[in-house]
């Protein structure tokens, strides 16, 4: 390992701007600089990563498997530094050469493989195992494209393409030589074997290969550093061949373009399934590869894979992986001898299953005609694993046939389709929801028949973040403070947290608690500054909201709630001078083909437009919509909030995470009793959080009665004022049908019931401005607030994973 000490780190620095970039200092570029300081903060971590292995193979331990197909990482530089202690050494040994880490930071173009959400949970938890020295690999796809780059053309969302690859990738180490063949296509025969069994044979009719990129996952100061694979496909052989052979050199060429656009770009939609044939090639892509590799190249050539769970337990992020299920039972059979029951028995031992939405949209149902065709093999393991189990449905219900066809893991309606969700309950030992009301609600609404027949595989997981980079990398500032008043061992167990509780009552603290979030708030200022051309006022309440854009998570109440205040000052209902000034950020992409959350989008742009200008205003509301929200914009937000928003309707969102990592940098939430909301609002105390809206049961009360929101319109004054101002054309130019969509379903449809909790959101809204009017007050809730929500670690998490799930523990 080079040594750590200034003199070392500049040493290896320029050997690297020399050897890897060729370039002399005084002649190298920011992006020179950048690459060559990741390959030296890489050649740190190399040492223990290799070490780390063979430790690992030496133990013949417990590894789990995330499967999983996207990855939200955010940027590496900064995480990779502190991983190693190495943030002074590296500051002052650029700065010997006349460098600034800082700018140089800028330069990394995050890792965006992944939508939101469920992406960012997976980095977030092998950043945890890797610090509580778990082994793990994560595997996933190399997608060439993640995320896409959002900027606004007149308010619009307009979708530009991420190339995160184009100035170099220097945190990937790629494997060309370990790559995994993985067919596809074609049709299956019987024939019987030597000795005399019946076999099946798939003869696909294409292939790709796999080729596999590895990326270094670092405990934090523990000497670990797991694996990241992620894999990206490649034309084989067969396509060179053919062009060699064929003379349609055009045509072999598009062959090979085919294969490689497999790993080419993320899928932007986070709730509907498009049902699209990439899409399941992709998921069977990533998990056939990982299946292959851990086989062949992390266990002994000789292992018997009878014993396959002891060695490895499969986590399916979602049910984007399940085809891993018919994939494992299809190596054991045909190419490994085992009989159905013997290769069942070892199946059903390797795989858990976590579900992350409630959505019924958002459930994958594959058609049978596409996986039949895409993967014939697959599709009769499926339906045999079906038959199987409708068999011990049958007996555990005799005579209810009924049920039996709700369960079966094939659809009729509308088409033919695989019901992955039922495929991955089947299959697993232990399935979980991400929040106590989550897991509950999918006990009992999607998955009743299921929990009634094995009530013990169902189980809670409340998600967690990682305190590294959600507080630690992300606030240094607050991270100081706390380390002054309780010492750095909050880092690793967060929980400790709790020792802050009687600092929320010391004068001097509560001082120096404001001065973080007072300089958080002027780091912002300045980066919304150059990156957006944002201006933010000082001295304002920072209200923020951000995360993807659904009808569900009602931005658009949020947006009622920013009209009705100014619709009030505008025609006088209210002075300006007794608004509570207050800036309200949103962050926020919609799917590029959502209708209605793209001119949702315009709508809030327009909004900004007309009241940020408004002189009646005078300027105690202003709306920031910094477009291209992202893990590093997060950082950078998150810190600066006074108010975090979390306000879905009860019983849609499966959890939240950026509710976590407000309430542990010093936020107050207004939110709804749903996701994990409900276990924030516990633990910090009713007092410290700002609930609203109706909860779940109430929630299914009306809909069940019939909700129609145009009663609330009608009944609601400053609702109707509201609405009606939209209506108008005041924010579209005079255009007064413009956002006659989102209006209108608002109050005809409204099936995220909106304006039924319109009333309540304002009331609560009315008790955030009285508690921030109180000083004092305010920053005592916000200091209870990070001291209470240590349980919020993607730590705890894992240790629950690992405890009730995975039957595993850290390595000694
Ligand atoms: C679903 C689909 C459906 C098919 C099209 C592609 C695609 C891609 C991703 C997803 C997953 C969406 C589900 C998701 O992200 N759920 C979020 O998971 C978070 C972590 O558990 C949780 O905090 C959020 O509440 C939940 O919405």
């Amino acid at each position: 390992m080079p040594s750590h000490s200034v003199d070392g780190f500049v040493r290896e620095f320029l050997h690297e701007l020399n050897t890897n970039q060729g370039v002399m200092l005084s002649r190298s570029s920011a992006n020179d600089q950048y690459l060559a300081l990741a390959s030296t903060v890489k050649n740190y971590l190399m040492a223990r990563w290799l070490e780390t292995g063979r430790k690992t193979r030496d133990a013949k331990t417990k590894t789990v498997g995330y499967l999983s197909a996207e990855y939200l990482l955010g940027r590496q530089l900064d995480n990779a530094l502190l991983a190693t202690d190495l943030n002074e050494i590296a500051t002052k040994g650029l700065a010997l050469c006349g460098l600034d880490l800082a700018t140089l930071r800028e330069q990394e173009v995050e890792p965006g493989l992944g939508n939101g959400g469920l992406g960012r949970l997976a980095a977030c938890f092998i950043d945890s195992l890797a610090t509580m020295d778990v082994p793990c690999i994560g595997y996933g796809i190399r997608y060439e494209y993640g995320i896409f780059r959002q900027t606004f053309v007149e308010g619009r969302q307009v979708e530009q393409p991420d190339t995160w690859l184009a100035l170099g990738a220097p945190w990937e180490f790629p494997h060309p030589e370990a790559s995994v063949q993985v067919n596809f296509g074609g049709h299956t025969e019987k024939y019987v074997g030597a000795d005399g069994r019946e076999r099946t044979r798939w003869v696909p009719a294409w292939n790709v290969l796999g080729v596999p990129y590895n990326y270094m996952v670092p405990g934090y100061l523990n000497g670990r550093v797991n694996t990241l694979r992620l894999w990206s496909a490649q034309a084989t052989k067969a396509f060179d061949l053919q062009i060699f052979n064929s003379g349609d050199y055009a045509q072999a060429v598009r062959a090979q373009t085919f294969a490689e656009n497999i790993s080419k770009v993320l899928y932007p939609e986070d709730s509907t399934p498009q049902g699209k044939e990439l899409r399941l090639q992709q998921q069977y892509f990533f998990v056939a590869c990982s299946l292959r590799d851990f086989i062949d190249q992390e266990l002994e050539e000789d292992f018997d894979l009878h014993n396959l769970a002891d060695r490895i337990t499969y986590q399916l992020n979602d049910t984007h992986p399940v085809i891993a299920v018919p994939e494992l039972m299809r190596l054991l059979i045909d190419e490994h001898d085992f009989s159905w029951d013997e290769a069942w028995e070892v199946t059903s031992k390797c795989f858990d299953y976590t579900c992350h939405t409630l959505l019924p949209e958002a459930l994958e149902v594959w058609p049978t005609e596409l996986l039949g065709r895409l993967l014939p093999r697959h599709m009769e393991i499926i339906y045999q694993i079906n038959e199987q189990f409708l068999a011990e449905v049958r007996e555990a219900f005799p005579g209810d046939e009924i049920r039996a066809r709700r369960m079966s893991m094939i659809a009729e309606f509308p088409e033919r389709g695989v019901r992955m969700a039922y495929l991955s309950t089947v299959a697993s030992s232990k399935v979980n929801g991400v929040a106590e009301l989550h897991s509950q609600l999918l006990r009992d609404k999607v998955l009743p028949d299921f929990s009634e027949m094995w009530p013990e595989k169902f189980t809670n997981v409340t998600n967690g973040v990682t305190p590294r980079r959600f507080v630690k990398l992300s606030n240094p500032k607050l991270s100081n403070l706390i380390t002054d008043a309780i010492g750095p061992g909050w880092v690793t167990d967060l929980e400790r947290l709790k020792e802050l509780e009687p600092y929320a009552d010391v004068p001097e603290f509560k001082v120096a608690f404001r001065e973080v979030k007072a300089a958080n708030k002027a780091r912002l200022t300045a980066l919304l500054k150059q990156r957006d051309g944002i201006d933010l006022p000082d001295g304002h309440l920072l209200d923020v909201m951000v995360k993807r854009l659904h009808e569900y998570k009602r931005q658009s109440l949020k947006l009622l709630h920013i009209v009705s205040l100014y619709e009030q000052v505008l025609s006088g209902k209210i002075a300006a001078a007794d608004v509570t000034p207050r800036t309200v950020v949103f962050g926020a992409k919609a799917a590029p083909g959502y209708k209605m959350a793209k001119d949702t989008i315009h709508l809030i742009n327009m909004v900004a437009a007309k009241v940020n200008s408004a002189p009646e205003i005078e300027g105690r509301l202003k709306i920031a919509f910094p477009a291209n929200y992202n893990v590093t914009l997060a950082e950078k937000l998150i810190p600066a909030a006074d108010l975090s928003e979390q306000i879905s309707l009860a019983g849609m969102e499966a959890s939240g995470t950026g509710n976590m990592k407000f309430a542990l940098n010093g936020a107050l939430t207004i939110g709804t009793d749903d996701g994990a909301n409900v276990e924030i609002r516990r633990l910090v105390g009713d007092k410290h959080f700002f609930l609203f809206g109706m909860n779940e049961p109430q929630v299914a009360e009306l809909g069940a009665k019939g909700y129609n929101p145009g009663d609330y319109y009608e009944s609601n004054q400053q609702l109707k004022a509201t609405l009606d101002l939209i209506l108008s054309g005041h924010f579209s130019d005079g255009d007064p049908h413009l956002f006659d969509a989102v209006v209108y379903n608002l109050l005809n449809q409204d099936r995220f019931m909106a304006l039924a909790d319109f009333d309540s959101y304002v009331e609560a809204q009315g008790k955030v401005e009285e508690r921030y009017a109180d000083e004092e007050a305010w920053t005592r809730s916000a200091i209870l607030n990070v001291a209470r929500s240590g349980y919020f670690s993607s730590d705890r998490s894992m240790r629950d994973y690992l405890q009730r799930i995975w039957h595993t523990s850290p390595m000694i």
